[in-house]
């Protein structure tokens, strides 16, 4: 039987009722005797009262079975158990506490707190894990010492892992073992890890640039060994990078990663032992894709740079989280830049908040990057905290430049480390280093929702004068009816009709590209312009907001080519690719036919023959944008028109040039398999020349082909899509193959199990449950039930909102299973129902019905609770 998660009505937590802790652990010294079903732990506490008034200590608690309590060495009686923890009653100013539970870890399907990943134990505190292991001040502002010792089986737990430093180890004589480990740097306990199994281990050593030497550890399942050079590579090419560009150095003498199969999210940046979720870590050319090992390069640096953005300064309450986690994407993304494509991991990250992040401030969920109030903070590890959060440290970035945001940096860790801080301490620290007013930017914080920038323009050719009025509106977001003006970055550039750049001259004096829009409406007149220009705007998407701009069909032409950053001829393209879906999208609604005008086949075709572009670039140019983000332009979206636009479109791209796709596509065959830039380039490149072939007579040989020629996985998963997409007849033949090649690997499995889920045929949803009955499938394992189940109900819009509602049925039973079994992933494949206002009356209404039947299960956990109560009342 799993677990029941907490069934009291769930009250939320405000961020203005922070208060500063009544009393504070400064040391905690742990003993675990791990036991699948009965593991008993120990916790001597040194606890100090910080508050005079106070005679209470009131700790957090989930799930334990209290066994033992005692006050500086003796039995006290003098407390209470409470739905949340326990109460201690008349304490004196400064004591021991000796607390001892019992927990259950085999039983933890929740996967918070300590439970079994496979054979072995291992633990996730963030957020508020910790109080499953033991009764505590569960809060990041209580920052203690940890000793930790881990007793286990020898024979079948070799490995027994804490953070820190290893101090000590014996053998105990019933086959039983112990190691202890301690900590130096003070924490909070959600940065606390345990991990006890048998692994192989990689091992490697790092010199610091002040010459520390660092043992580099990397504990895979046996078997897998083979699997993670690649992580340990970006580990190393993590500390290196933060060192020269940063200016950071690494801190203990040890750094551990262990990769478990069993894992709510990607990965946790525990002091000095990382626990990642083994797609993050485990990858080889036979078993990963291109886009694994990108996946894999960044977060093992974004986990590293939590060390100092997020570990030695950490945040005084969770309301503040983007402190950390914004700023560490911003690190991670900058790291992925500088080693290897600027531009197309700028197009990728600008597609996440293009699509899900947008569509995330449109819904009932919609919070600022600083939310206010929070029922359950597991729902708050968004896009909104962590990308939208990244935006506005970008912000800051442009608005400072690297050298003052640099200063800044510089400043906030001599303020604050060891020490547990607030967002308004770093924006502090930026404004004091750099003397630059940060106040109006400030709002950024408070403000939920996506601002629209409005831009109108106008030549005035006898006074050689051209005028941009730009305005600035955030619709209202749920619970935040008034907004105010931002402080915009917006970065533009004028071209003359040679491509050359137009200096900006504003009453007499040359002026910044980056213009700081501040009002609701602002008019930027510049001067000694010859001839009416041709505008970039948001160059490098300067700021999280959505452009409003009557582009003709030539000026975007036009930048495609000449527009000296790569991003923003990416961006043309894309705003020209949008103008004819929604065009063709009102057509096929209207019952016409599809039309796109020959000068916009010409103009991607330019891109795909320009042998000086970067292959990867090309491919993202070549790129449609996905069907949801699609969705997000629409206040009513037609699912069925959107994919059949979408379909079209691809169709008669590759027919108009199927010769040149076909030339490149052959030409860019490569010998042998590297995993380096240049080579991924070119695949990314040929791999997109197969998706659009695979529209054509030719696509059936190809894909076929290459399934059976590839010794790759990224060539491999690639003739897979592409016969998936356009239901080519290989298509069951390459399933079968694949799933009796590797069905002994889940990891390996979850990528076929993803192409099940976005299966377009319409009997979708009867594979996609008769596939819940393949022997790799496990609903208990976060990644398969992502796999399946997400790109179902998420990414195969046309076969989730299925008229008949079939779709949304599915997805109830999966969430009523989940909801008990780990209401944390059901919280995340939620999701879709959220944005069910977005849709037709008939599909609104099977949606609400199904939201209905959530809010009325019994036990719902309040991950699930807060987001069908703010669905159904928005
Ligand atoms: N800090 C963790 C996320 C914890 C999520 C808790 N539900 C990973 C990261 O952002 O690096
Ligand atoms: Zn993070």
């Amino acid at each position: 039987m799993a677990e029941q998660p907490t069934t009291t009505q769930p009250t939320a937590k405000y961020r203005a009722d922070y208060q500063a802790p009544d009393y504070t652990i400064t040391d905690i010294d742990l003993t675990f005797d791990l036991h699948d079903t009965a593991t008993r732990v120990v916790a001597v506490s040194q606890v100090k009262r910080q508050a005079v008034q106070a005679t209470s200590l009131i700790l957090d608690g989930d799930s334990l079975k209290l066994v033992r309590l005692e006050i500086n060495g003796e039995s006290w009686t003098d407390y209470q158990e409470t739905d949340s923890g326990l109460t201690i009653h008349n304490v004196p100013a400064a004591f021991e506490l000796t607390i001892e539970t019992e927990i259950n870890p085999q039983k933890n399907t929740l996967l918070e707190g300590l439970y079994k990943s496979g054979e072995g134990f291992c633990t996730q505190c963030e957020a508020e894990g910790f109080r499953r292991i033991t009764f505590y001040l569960d809060r990041p502002d209580v920052l203690a010492r940890f000793k930790t010792k881990v007793i286990a089986d020898q024979a079948s737990m070799p490995y027994l892992l804490s953070n820190g430093n290893r101090i000590d180890a014996g053998e105990l004589d019933n086959g039983r073992h112990w190691v202890q480990w301690e900590d130096p740097f003070p924490k909070p306990s959600y940065l606390f890890a345990l991990v006890a199994g048998d692994f192989d281990v990689l091992r490697d050593t790092y010199t610091t640039k002040s010459g520390r030497n660092v043992a580099l550890e990397i504990f895979v399942d046996k078997g897998n060994l083979d699997r993670a050079d690649y992580a340990m590579t970006s580990l190393i090419n993590s500390m290196k990078w933060d060192e020269e560009r940063f200016g950071l150095e690494y801190d203990l003498d040890i750094y551990m990663i262990v990769a478990v199969d069993f894992f709510n999210m990607g990965a946790m940046e525990n002091k000095g032992l990382n626990i990642f979720n083994s797609k993050y870590v485990l990858a080889n050319p036979s078993t990963a894709t291109d886009t694994d090992y990108q996946g894999i390069e960044s977060v093992i640096g974004h986990e590293y740079f939590h060390n100092w953005t997020g570990n030695r300064v950490t945040c005084r309450d969770w309301f503040q989280l983007s402190l950390k986690e914004g700023l560490t994407v911003f690190r991670d993304q900058e790291f992925s830049s500088d080693l290897g494509s600027r531009p197309v991991n700028r197009i990728n990250n600008v597609r996440i908040m293009r699509g899900p992040q947008f569509a995330e401030d449109r819904g009932p969920m919609s919070h600022p990057i600083r939310p206010e109030k929070v029922i359950e903070m597991n729902n708050f590890y968004t896009l909104t905290v962590y990308e939208k959060g990244s935006e506005v440290i970008r912000m800051m970035h442009t608005l400072l430049g690297e050298a003052k945001f640099q200063a800044g940096m510089k400043l906030y860790f001599e303020r604050h480390d060891g020490t547990a801080a607030t967002c308004d301490d770093f924006v502090q620290a930026m404004e004091d280093a750099s003397g630059i007013s940060l106040a109006q930017f400030r709002r950024w914080y408070s403000q939920a929702g996506t601002p629209v920038v409005n831009v109108a323009t106008e030549y005035d050719a006898a006074q050689k004068r051209y005028r941009v009025t730009i305005k600035q509106h955030t619709a209202p977001t749920a619970g935040q009816e008034e907004k105010l003006p931002l402080h915009i970055p917006f970065d533009i550039e004028l071209y003359n009709r040679q491509g050359e750049v137009i200096a900006l001259q504003c009453n007499g004096k040359e002026i910044h590209h980056v213009l700081d829009v501040t009002e609701a409406e602002q008019v930027f007149e510049f001067e000694q312009v010859d001839e009416e220009p041709v505008i970039s705007m948001l160059r490098e998407f300067s700021a999280p907001v959505i452009l409003e701009y009557d582009y003709r069909d030539e000026d975007l032409i036009f930048l495609m080519v000449h527009a000296r950053n790569a991003f923003a001829r990416w961006d043309a393209g894309q705003i020209l690719l949008a103008k004819y879906i929604r065009e063709n999208v009102k057509r096929v609604q209207q019952g016409e036919a599809f039309a796109l005008p020959e000068s916009v086949v010409d103009a991607f075709r330019g891109v795909l023959l320009d042998e000086t572009l970067d292959p990867a670039f090309i491919a993202e140019v070549l790129t449609l944008p996905s069907e949801n983000e699609i969705a997000g332009w629409y206040e009513t979206v037609d699912v069925d028109a959107i994919h059949q636009v979408v379909s079209e479109l691809e169709k008669v791209l590759a027919t108009e040039m199927v010769d040149e796709l076909s030339a490149i596509y052959h030409s860019l065959a490569q010998p042998a398999y590297t995993i380096a830039h240049d080579a991924m380039a070119k695949r990314a490149l040929r791999n997109r020349c197969l998706a659009f072939l695979a529209n054509t007579e030719q696509g059936d040989k190809l894909a076929s082909a290459q399934y059976q020629q590839s010794d790759n996985m990224t060539d491999t998963m690639a003739a897979m899509s592409a016969a998936n997409g356009a239901q080519l007849p290989c298509r069951e033949a390459q399933m079968k193959d694949f799933s009796d090649k590797w069905t002994h690997d889940g990891l390996v499995m979850d990528k076929w199990f993803i192409l099940q889920g976005k299966n377009p045929a319409e009997n979708a949803l009867d594979n996609v449950r008769a596939t819940m009955a393949h022997p790799a499938f496990d609903l208990k394992n976060p990644n398969r039930t992502r796999s399946l189940v997400a790109s179902f109900c998420a990414n195969n819009p046309v076969r989730f909102h299925a008229k008949d509602g079939s779709g949304y049925q599915f997805l109830t039973e999966i969430l009523t299973a989940l909801n008990t079994s780990n209401p944390q992933v059901a919280s995340r494949l939620i999701e879709p129902f959220l944005k069910y206002r977005q849709y037709d009356a008939q599909r609104q209404a099977l949606m609400r019905a199904e939201l209905e039947k959530l809010a009325g299960l019994e036990n719902l956990a309040k991950d699930l609770f807060e987001k069908v109560q703010k669905a159904l009342e928005q």
